[in-house]
């Protein structure tokens, strides 16, 4: 039946960013309302974005009140848009907009949402999720057009611009005792603030606060600058050679934002920072030791294959490139990687290089000439030369790659390769990466490793190591989400040891999921978030690389909801 394939995927995939109503930590978080989708995918799609109602114009043809209205806007941005986009045009959910919706009609939306379908709709009504009230509200939602939030230009952008310590009156030298190279920045994401924990001690240095859920930290160039990107587009800048690490420019860069990253080229370290946005879909390059933002360029376009307009095509990761004064800039919704090179940015040059849709996060190769991302509804990794600027390769891996940046090792069979995981299920895709001495296998999968099942978001080894950590923070099976598997890279085939990781935070209850392993700067020392909600405990658990055993549990009030963790040096350097 025709209506059963269209409407329903498009409210299937409403209702899934629905689904997941309650961000992490809350107490429905594991009650799978989603027969037919896994809950991994839509806990990790369906996160809130930080638009707030108030910041949406107002649509144009109400049959509803104004507060109703409002109602919508406010349930749609938090649940809905993260995965149908803003414009509701699709992103990776499907599109929910008027000719599709207004087809169907108020009563047929409204059975929808209420029961949901077999084919992975979730019963919002009947589950109590939604209020029959709310229900009726988002069904009429639906087909209004969509309430488009306002762009972000200069002008916005310089109103939120704060130099907090211009650059004269900052230190000239490091006024602190710290080891800065064997510094991490974790993210603390339900505070809106980041902790920055010295490696050696283990001891929280100073918190510190930033945007509204942080999404990830990089380093200057030089690694005494700290650039930290919330949800809520804003960037901050922390001085690391302060005796107390703290905030030194601020800015908004938009409305909603996940990536950030900084002029690493000869002779242009440390000098921009570059920050790429979800809404308005755009990046904007900035002052490197003040970000006082110096050129914005929209990212809206044609998609790659089908060559048709998207509206909000968002910036995913971004990368500076070692070889070229040059940024790598993934569009996610047009699958555009654009090499934009920084050298004048009055005369912008910016290679576009047609890459594959719905691109997200990815990492460097071995010898930073190539970058591998995740297109990742599209079940592929997109191989980007940056020395000549070109795809170099389009392969095919397992459902939804999530690399995070990756990791690098030499395969004793196939030479140097890099691996991802996989969100949608349990394959490890090895990639050959050497296309000089190991032609035959160079951008081929080499091998596809089992993991503990789907849900993996992150990957991670060191060049001293000899062991590959592969996380499994979403996947449904709590034994399966708060331990990691442990492949010997001189052996992959022989399996995987699972390590206790939450069992050894000594923490007994939530949903303890334990997420993005983190190499200290020697390598001989992994670190894992164990990522609670946000009313319940947290930690940082530190594993021994060498005999896979628990070298210290760091617990502390202020580690409020800990993903990422950002090791200066490696982070710096780029080294995974
Ligand atoms: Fe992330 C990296 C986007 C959900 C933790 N995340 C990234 C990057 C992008 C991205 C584009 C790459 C940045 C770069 O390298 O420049 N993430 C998104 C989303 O759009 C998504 C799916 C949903 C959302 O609304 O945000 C999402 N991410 C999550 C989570 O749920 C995680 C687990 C916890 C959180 O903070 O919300 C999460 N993302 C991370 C982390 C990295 C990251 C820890 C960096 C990994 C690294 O090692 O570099």
């Amino acid at each position: 039946m025709n209506s059963r394939k269209h409407a329903p995927r498009a409210l299937l995939a409403a209702a899934v960013a629905l689904a997941v109503s309650t961000a992490y930590g809350q107490k429905n978080e594991e009650k799978p309302v989603h027969p037919g989708t896994p809950p991994s995918e839509l806990m990790y799609k369906g996160a809130p974005i930080p638009i707030k109602p108030e910041e949406a114009a107002e649509p144009k043809a109400p049959p509803m009140t104004k507060e109703e209205l409002e109602i919508g806007k406010k349930i749609y941005f938090e649940r809905c848009a993260g995965c149908h986009g803003v414009l509701r045009k699709g992103a990776t959910g499907k599109p929910l907009t008027p000719d599709i919706t207004l087809a169907r009609g108020t009563d047929y939306l409204k059975v929808f949402i209420n029961y949901g379908s077999p084919a992975g709709m979730p019963n919002w009504g009947t589950s109590g999720q939604l209020t029959e009230q709310q229900v009726d509200i988002m069904a009429r939602f639906l087909q209004q057009p969509p309430p488009v939030p306002p762009e972000f230009g200069l002008a916005e952008m310089k109103a939120t611009w704060k130099v907090l310590v211009p650059p004269g009156e900052r230190p000239k030298k490091k006024m602190n005792a710290l080891n800065l190279e064997n510094l991490f920045s974790a993210t603390l994401r339900d505070a809106g603030e980041i902790a920055l924990i010295d490696g050696d001690s283990k001891k929280i240095v100073s918190v510190v606060k930033t945007g509204y859920a942080v999404h990830i930290s990089r380093l200057s160039s030089s690694g005494r600058y700290l650039y930290v990107i919330g949800r809520d587009a804003q960037v901050n800048l922390i001085d690391l050679w302060m005796e107390k690490p703290g905030n030194v420019a601020v800015i908004k860069v938009g409305l909603e934002a996940r990536s950030v990253d900084t002029s690493k080229y000869k002779g242009w370290e440390d000098k921009y920072a570059i920050a790429g946005s979800y809404w308005p879909p755009q990046y904007t390059i900035m002052k490197g030791d003040t970000l006082e933002p110096l050129k914005i360029v929209s990212t809206r376009g044609m998609v790659v294959g089908t060559q048709e307009y998207h509206p909000e095509p968002r910036v995913a990761s971004i990368v500076a490139s070692h070889l070229k004064p040059q940024f790598v800039v993934n569009v996610k919704e047009t699958g555009e990687t654009l090499m934009v090179d920084y050298s004048d940015l009055k005369n912008l040059k910016v290679t576009a290089i047609d890459a594959a849709r719905f691109l997200h996060d990815g990492g460097w190769d071995s010898t930073k000439r190539y970058f591998l991302v995740a297109a990742n509804t599209s079940n592929k990794i997109a191989v980007i030369d940056a020395k000549d600027d070109k795809l170099a390769a389009l392969v095919d891996v397992g459902k939804i790659p999530h690399p995070g940046r990756g990791a690098n090792f030499v395969d004793p069979k196939y030479g140097p390769v890099w691996a991802t995981g996989d969100l949608g299920d349990e394959g490890i895709a090895v990639i050959g990466t050497d296309p000089k001495k190991h032609k035959a296998s160079a951008w081929k999968v080499v091998r596809t490793l089992k993991s503990q099942g789907g849900g993996s978001l992150f990957i991670k080894t060191h060049p001293k190591s000899h062991h590959l950590y592969v996380d499994n923070a979403l996947n449904p099976d709590p034994k399966v989400s708060s331990t990691v598997a442990v492949y010997d890279i001189r052996n992959v085939e022989k399996g995987y040891t699972v390590l206790p990781i939450a069992d050894w935070s000594g923490i007994k209850d939530g949903p303890r999921r334990v997420v993005q392993p983190e190499y200290n700067k020697a390598g001989d020392e992994v670190w894992f978030s164990v990522w609670n909600g946000k009313e319940q405990e947290s930690a940082i658990v530190v594993v021994d690389d060498k005999t896979l055993k628990l070298k210290a549990v760091i617990k502390d009030k202020r580690l409020i909801t800990p993903t990422g963790k950002f090791n200066v040096y490696n982070t710096q350097h780029d080294i995974y």
